[in-house]
């Protein structure tokens, strides 16, 4: 498991690179920003190119994952499809060849012939990290790769990759919008009972260099499977230690109802909102805000599985907020914790893996049977 580690701590970093190369890289960040306008109405790809960066980087981490565990292919999933057409109507699925050329050919059909960009994107592409040293050498689980399956969210939070709009991050706040919500999510979970036992996030824009403008980034991982727990940060303290009243965090779209009965357990000015779902729930793990509550079906497997690892490690969890509303048992039961295996059944695309029956991610299970208990009968 530590080799499982180290390979998805290094990936994550590559494909945060790749992140950054696109928004640093003028040829990149220009298809990045550009809008379709006047007589590039009919020229799809610059559209595509925003989908691009994350097929590509979720191609990459296939890729990257499979050649080192082959028992695992087939069993690593992603939010992106990697079919993809170009403004020339043209149908490409976008590969990482073997080598940097052939990738730079590759991904020249999908950019209208732009070879620049093709060629810069190619190079991150190809471009291996310093290996990220996680102190993971001791790491001892007894799974195999064939075990185990995987969730990728090549960038999670694309909206504000795109808008791009820079904050000064503070210590110990949460920062509702901006580059830094934007995250590297690679989460594993076990093939049979879905149970998510490994996580890696990377968050590829956290500190802008002041001398060289250029972006730094910073990971977190987590490990929880029988009687390990581990996580790269430790346990914040909660709320009622520091004598402070629960916090929440919410997507600014939550239902009305959610908001209004949050406000009144915990006060207004706890009732945080942020976007991109990983970014909450990495609010939750470094204890800026005390639970995430989402009512509805808006996010999915690939947003949940990594940062959930995270909160197990540190003695928290994420729940279907549904489920657990239906549960008459206040002692909180494993049966209303996420699982990453399954389907539903009926639906079609990502909708089969939509955390369909919302979520609640939380540290502590007394401030989760809070979160319930108001929200009981209101939904
Ligand atoms: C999105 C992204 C959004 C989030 C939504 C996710 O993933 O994290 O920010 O909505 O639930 O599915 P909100 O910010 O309102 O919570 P992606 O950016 O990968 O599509
Ligand atoms: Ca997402
Ligand atoms: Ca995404």
């Amino acid at each position: 498991m530590a080799d499982l580690l180290r390979l998805l701590l290094q990936v994550a970093e590559k494909a945060a690179n790749v992140a950054r190369v696109c928004r640093q890289e003028a040829p990149l960040f220009q298809l990045l920003v550009q809008e379709k306008t006047g007589d590039d109405k009919n020229k799809k790809f610059v559209q595509d190119f925003k989908t691009l960066a994350d097929v590509v980087i979720q191609e990459m981490i296939q890729n990257d994952i499979g050649a080192q565990f082959p028992e695992m292919v087939g069993f690593i999933h992603g939010e992106e499809s990697n079919k993809f057409e170009n403004g020339l109507g043209e149908s490409v699925t976008v590969t990482v060849c073997s080598t940097e050329e052939e990738t730079a050919a590759l991904l020249a059909t999908v950019l209208d012939s732009n070879h620049t960009a093709a060629t810069l994107l190619a190079r991150a592409i190809h471009q291996n990290p310093a290996t990220i040293d996680a102190s993971t050498d001791s790491l001892t689980v007894s799974l195999s790769p064939s075990d185990l399956g995987i969730w990728i969210d090549p960038i999670d939070a694309t909206s504000q990759y795109i808008e791009g709009r820079e904050e000064v991050l503070e210590e110990g706040t949460l920062c509702p919008s901006g580059l830094h919500c934007a995250l590297v999510l690679i989460g594993v979970y076990l093939r049979s009972t879905g149970e998510p036992v490994m996580g890696v996030i990377n968050q590829p824009f956290n500190y802008k260099d002041p001398a060289s403008g250029g972006w730094k980034g910073k990971h977190f991982w987590g490990v929880s499977y029988g009687d390990v727990n581990i996580c790269s940060l430790s346990r914040p303290k909660d709320a009622s230690d520091r004598g402070q009243s629960l916090s929440v965090v919410l997507s600014s779209s939550e239902k009305q109802v959610v908001k209004d009965t949050l406000i009144s357990l915990c006060s207004p000015n706890k009732v945080i909102y942020a976007s991109g779902a990983g970014y909450k729930i990495l609010c939750v793990i470094q204890g800026l805000a005390d639970v995430y509550v989402v009512s509805e079906g808006s996010t999915f497997k690939w947003d949940s599985c990594a940062p959930h690892v995270l909160l197990k490690a540190l003695g928290g969890g994420l729940v279907d907020l549904n489920k657990s509303l239906q549960s008459n048992s206040d002692a909180q039961d494993h049966k209303t914790e996420l699982t990453y295996h399954q389907a539903i059944a009926g639906c079609k695309g990502a909708n089969c893996w939509a955390n369909d029956g919302g979520l609640v991610a939380y540290r502590d299970h007394s401030q989760l049977s809070r979160i319930i208990r108001a929200l009981k009968g209101k939904l």
